[in-house]
């Protein structure tokens, strides 16, 4: 055996796949995006296959798109279904027709899947049956379901304690399989339930719960139609909430001013052309953002504190026209100090370090002055940050002084990514559950959960690294590539017992694995689903706090297959036995008694089975919207913090890495970052062209990337240098093959979330001699 197929390399493959460049897109979407959409759907799933899937995306009674959390017009849907290019292609990606038989398995072994570039391993197909990998085998084979799930249970029940197994969930899973999971997960008796928001919103969570008294936004889709200026902070709509830019359209043509804050000039966000109108088509009133900052890497906190210090000033220059004195009275707390802290902040200095221009700044402060609806989105460009959370509290500092939340047209916006990840969060995946979710867990299912803390997924790494965690579960997603430090994390799934995987595609999850390793393939959002002899549904809740339904509509690509519900269900049995206090064959056989189960145990869901039937779903509860903050105070905080000061060595750049056009997270569907003038290659590190120069480099250039964080180098090779319209000292890379320099250990201050925004690398050129001699 040789080493190769002893060890399969977690990181993608080194090869280069033949850059070609083109220049940044000037506007995003129209016509070519819907064509390009169309494409892939009919030849990844057929013409028919294809065209009933797209018909009955985002359809009142059709499925839930599985690509991004933006909400659905309330009422109203377009001729054709409201979706973009990204969601087209999502539902190529699952509804491909192509599957992966027994025979595929016995011609690659792990090791040469391995060897795939996760575009190639995406292109292979739906899984189709369960499949075994055995100790010390090279090859996975089938299993049968019942086999596999005696293994598993096998495996959790010879543990010391639960807490030695880890049940991961990525944020696909539908409302009814998150609570099932959770709850199967909570009478096995841990809280080790690490999920994808913890890489993603929970410096959002954490943020506003402790500002706001929910750890959700409070803005609707119709409050985008009244504001009079929207923020945009380190989001790139336009690649990864499309829909998002027609809101934002609309909420241009009824006066909003839009201000984007970022390190790139995003296509998406600076023009738009949209597809589904006639303006689209003829291209008409395509620029959508007024006042473009480019910020440094992490000079948020800094610029919005600029902002703030200018706007207090023009109060004191003209008393009541610019805050909300009333508001700040009666609804906040911590103003006052808040407010003196802040006057000892030097406003040169804040704008060196957000790396703005003063006037910039200044002309965004007199923008914001006379207005008192103002809306603030953002996204993966704050929460992954040190210190993402106070950054997030600024925002809510900003909203605070003008009055701006509880009242139409302004509030808080955290545009959540997975289109179930906030629903997942609301039916109690989560490792730190509150005491009343746990009582209420107790008293309608008559066993005491666990108290205890569960891991989070950098904990949840570690512990499997320090053997204390031997089998690890995962519902969806893809924890190897998703989650920092891929050698390190390989290392620590590789030490696992059992490694056990529910998905729809292969990934590299897969391919490093436990001792012994098991796949169970399961049914995606747009199939059909008939468990218990009858057709179901699931249901999901959006960005906005809206639960609708999601009906699957095309035959599943194989028998084989299991909805995620049934997996649970069958797993709890063959785990608990008689041990379980919980009937979880009366969940098989109809889904809306879980909906009554989640109704019983979970504030908001009045009437669920009900309402949810509604087209449009219904929206869960929101204080903030209703004018009230569950803090302990019972009003919002104003938050006092530092912008930390970056002081960087010679040499050193601040790297983020980011999503191309063509992937959903680890998901790849194409090489092209068409926007961004980027085609036919991932191995790139985007550039300040200064930067270049100084280190003596040229565009297209191989270089080496090289992390030392915490006194151990991380080293990706051979990317290609290009320069990019970034600031400088800064550059970008793409998730997830940057992945392996995200040190473990650098996490966000209170939400532990990794700070994949912000790693600090040298780039030297790519030595071939040197890498020959390896
Ligand atoms: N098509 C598609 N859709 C998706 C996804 C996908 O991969 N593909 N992923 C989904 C998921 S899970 C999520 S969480 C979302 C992610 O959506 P985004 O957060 O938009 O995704 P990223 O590519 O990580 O983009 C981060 C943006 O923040 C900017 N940025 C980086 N650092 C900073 C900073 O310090 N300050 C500021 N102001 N900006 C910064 C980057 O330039 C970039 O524009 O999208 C969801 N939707
Ligand atoms: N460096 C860096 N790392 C990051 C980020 C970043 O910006 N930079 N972003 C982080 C963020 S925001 C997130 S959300 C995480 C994402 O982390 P994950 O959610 O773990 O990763 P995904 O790539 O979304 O998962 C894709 C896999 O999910 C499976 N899948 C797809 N649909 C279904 C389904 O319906 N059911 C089941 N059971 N499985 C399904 C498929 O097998 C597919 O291969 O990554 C994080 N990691
Ligand atoms: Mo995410």
């Amino acid at each position: 055996m040789s080493k190769q197929e002893q060890h399969p390399n977690p990181e993608n493959p080194e090869t280069l796949t033949g850059l070609r460049r083109t220049e940044i897109a000037k506007v995003a979407a129209g016509i070519p995006a819907v064509v390009s959409a169309l494409k892939m759907v009919t030849e990844e799933a057929g013409f028919k296959r294809g065209m009933k899937a797209l018909l009955q995306l985002n359809q009142k009674g059709g499925f839930d798109c599985p690509s991004c959390a933006w909400p659905d017009p309330d009422d109203e849907r377009s001729g054709i279904a409201e979706y973009c290019e990204n969601g087209a292609r999502a539902v190529a990606e699952e509804a491909t027709a192509k599957k992966l038989t027994p025979d595929f398995f016995v011609k690659n072994s792990v090791a040469q899947l391995a060897a795939l570039s996760d575009y190639e391993l995406g292109k292979t197909g739906r899984i189709a049956q369960p499949m075994y990998l055995p100790e010390g085998a090279l090859h996975y084979k089938p299993i049968s379901w019942n086999s596999a799930f005696e293994k598993i249970g096998f495996a959790l029940g010879r543990l010391n304690t639960p807490d030695e197994a880890i049940f991961y969930t990525s944020g696909r899973t539908s409302n009814e399989a998150a609570f099932l999971y959770q709850l199967f997960v909570r009478e096995f008796g841990t809280n080790n339930l690490p999920d994808c928001s913890n890489m993603c919103h929970e410096s959002s969570g954490v943020a506003l719960n402790e500002s706001l008294g929910i750890g959700k936004g409070s803005v609707t889709l119709e409050d985008f139609y009244e504001a009079e200026a929207i923020i945009i902070l380190g989001q790139n709509p336009g690649t990864n909430h499309p829909r998002m830019l027609t809101a934002l359209q609309k909420a241009k043509a009824k006066g909003a001013t839009i201000i984007s804050i970022n390190p790139l000039p995003e296509t998406g966000l600076m023009a738009f052309n949209n597809p589904q109108t006639v303006q689209g088509v003829l291209g008409l009133k395509p620029n959508l953002t007024d006042i473009f900052l480019q910020v440094k890497i992490n000079g948020d906190m800094a610029a919005l504190q600029a902002i703030e210090m200018m706007l207090l000033k023009m109060e004191e220059q003209a008393p009541g026209s610019v805050l909300d004195h009333a508001f700040i009275r009666e609804q906040t707390h911590g103003y006052e100090s808040w407010k003196e802290n802040l006057q000892q902040k030097n406003l040169q200095d804040l704008a060196k370090a957000s790396g703005i221009a003063l006037g910039q700044l200044e002309e965004t402060a007199r923008i914001l002055a006379p207005k008192k609806k103002i809306i603030a989105c953002w996204a993966m460009g704050l929460t992954q940050h040190k210190n993402a959370v106070d950054t997030i509290k600024e925002i809510v500092n900003l909203l605070l002084m003008k009055g701006s939340i509880g009242k139409p047209g302004a509030g808080t916006c955290p545009v959540r990514g997975h289109s179930n990840v906030q629903g997942d969060r609301t039916v109690g995946i989560y490792e730190k559950p509150s005491k009343s979710f746990l009582d209420a867990i107790e008293n309608n299912f008559g066993f005491t959960p666990p108290a205890k803390h569960g891991y989070d997924v950098v904990e949840a790494i570690k512990a499997m690294h320090e053997g204390k965690a031997h089998v690890f579960f995962a519902m969806g997603g893809n924890f190897l590539s998703a989650t920092p430090d891929t050698l390190l994390t390989a290392e620590a799934l590789q030490k696992c017992r059992l490694t056990v995987q529910v998905s729809t595609k292969l990934n590299r999850s897969h391919l490093i694995h436990g001792k012994e390793a098991i796949i169970l393939p399961c049914f995606g959002r747009s199939d059909r689903d008939e468990t218990g002899g009858a057709e179901q549904f699931v249901s999901c809740e959006n960005s906005m706090g809206v639960v609708q339904s999601s009906h699957g509509v095309l035959d599943p690509v194989s028998e084989h297959l299991l909805s995620e519900p049934a997996i649970v269900c069958k797993l709890a049995k063959a785990t608990l036995g008689k041990r379980s206090k919980i009937d979880w064959d009366r969940y098989l056989r109809d889904y809306d008694v879980i909906r009554e189960d989640i109704e019983r145990t979970i504030p908001g869901f009045d009437n669920y089975n009900e309402r949810v039937r509604k087209p449009g779903g219904f929206y869960l509860p929101n204080c903030n919207r209703e004018g009230n903050f569950n803090t302990p105070s019972q009003k919002a905080h104003f938050n006092i913090a530092t912008a930390p000061e970056t002081e960087l060595e010679k040499d050193q750049l601040i790297m983020m890495t980011i999503r191309s056009h063509d992937q959903f997270n680890t998901t790849v569907y194409g090489l092209n970052d068409r926007y961004r003038g980027i085609h036919n290659e991932r191995r790139v590190v985007l550039m300040n062209a200064g930067d270049i120069r100084e280190r003596n480099l040229k565009e297209g250039d191989l270089v080496d990337l090289v992390n030392e964080f915490g006194g151990s180098k991380r080293q990706v090779s051979k990317f290609i240098v290009l320069a990019y319209p970034i600031p400088e000292g800064c550059c970008a890379t793409y998730f997830p093959e940057a992945n392996v320099l995200v040190p473990l250990e650098s996490v966000a201050e209170k939400s532990n979330t990794p700070t994949s925004k912000y790693v600090v690398i040298i780039v030297n050129k790519h030595d071939i001699r040197l890498n020959q001699l390896k």
